[in-house]
């Protein structure tokens, strides 16, 4: 098979990245990238050795032969780029959250089946090394089944520095990093039958909620999920960004990711401690590099579908399940109240 020729949409923070980490798979070569402001494109098309540049997206899907667009927008024009390919017949991966509403995810993801265009959502953080890791000890009952598990992204990092359209979300923690940790909490724990969330604002200049505290009650095995996530800015004597805690009690023993990337495994036996770091890339920004790293095996198994060559973890269908549980925590939160949630 010849290379798949994808365009990347948007020309932000996390295009490079994306394209870097592109560059890093056999077989796939961007052709075009459209930003509207055109200048910016410019330059990334430049540093990449992309052939061409457009500020009108209708015009790079009717001029390019495409097989995938890679979406790297801002959440607000996230459903835009995603109908345009789907009226197009191209495949589209877009960038998490898939959108600012639960009825525009939902839009998203029957126009596109409708229209027979695959969705996937670029839903990277469950491919961080780490977390694979836990993943695959839950996989093989080394702590027997999980009854408790602790999920934390509690960060005082200025994440509004290099993405500062976060700070002009009216809904903001919840929906740029709630929908991945919720999104880490299916993945090891399966899908949520309650929810129950609580927010707060610390920061003053911005305009959503930069503290959430989401209880789960999962069910499949019936596992209790705390997930606790902070944007606030404050000094922490443990600051690691953007490494994610995560503590699971089992009926045979418990399971814990540190900082550092130490996984520690509890059992009669004693403590079995390792350490899982990342693969590094000269290309990643060394503040984010955990979280960079992971676009690469995320764009590995969304390629690989399109290929034919396996199952996507991250489809729009799967992902309607984060959003779900991303709104259902808002709604949670202004009523103060449990949310049900159906099955989907
Ligand atoms: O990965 C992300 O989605 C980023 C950050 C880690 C900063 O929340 O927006």
């Amino acid at each position: 098979m010849g290379n798949l020729r994808f365009a990347v949409i948007g020309a932000g923070f996390w295009s490079r990245f994306q394209l870097a980490a592109w560059r890093e798979l056999e077989g796939v070569e961007c052709v075009a990238v459209y930003n509207r402001t055109r200048a910016r494109a410019d330059v990334l098309a430049r540093e990449f050795g992309v052939a061409r540049v457009y500020d009108d997206a209708e015009e790079l899907f009717a001029a390019e032969e495409l097989d995938f667009v890679d979406v790297i927008t801002d959440v607000e024009t996230h459903p835009k780029f995603v109908h345009l390919a789907a009226q197009h017949r191209v495949p589209v991966i877009c960038q998490k959250p898939m959108a600012p509403s639960l009825t525009e995810a939902e839009r998203m993801v029957r126009d596109c089946r409708e229209a027979g265009v695959p969705l996937f959502i670029h839903e990277n953080w469950r491919w961080q090394h780490p977390i694979r890791w836990l993943k695959q000890l839950l996989a093989e009952n080394c702590i027997g089944t999980p009854f408790r598990a602790r999920i934390d992204m509690i960060s005082g990092f200025p994440v509004f520095a290099n993405q500062p359209f976060l700070a002009e979300l009216e809904r903001f923690i919840l929906t740029d990093l709630g929908s991945h940790i919720l999104d880490v909490a299916r993945f090891l724990f399966g899908e949520a039958v309650s929810v129950y969330c609580q927010t707060n604002r610390i920061h003053p200049a911005i305009k959503g909620e930069d503290v959430a505290t989401v209880l789960m009650r999962m069910g499949g095995q019936g596992t209790t999920v705390l997930c606790e996530m902070a944007y606030a800015g404050t000094p922490l004597e443990r600051e690691r960004f953007p490494e994610t805690f995560i503590f699971v009690e089992g009926e045979k023993g418990s399971l814990e990711l540190g900082p550092d990337y130490w996984m520690r495994v509890t059992t009669q036996e004693g403590t079995h401690a390792k350490r899982h770091p990342p693969p590094r890339y000269a290309w990643a920004d060394p503040a984010y590099d955990l979280v960079q790293a992971s676009i690469v095996p995320c764009n590995a198994n969304l390629v690989g579908a399109l290929r034919g060559e396996g199952n996507a973890e991250t489809t729009g269908e799967d992902n309607l399940q984060t959003m779900r549980l991303v709104f259902a925590s808002y709604d949670s939160a202004a009523r103060d109240e449990v949310v049900r949630m159906s099955a989907g």
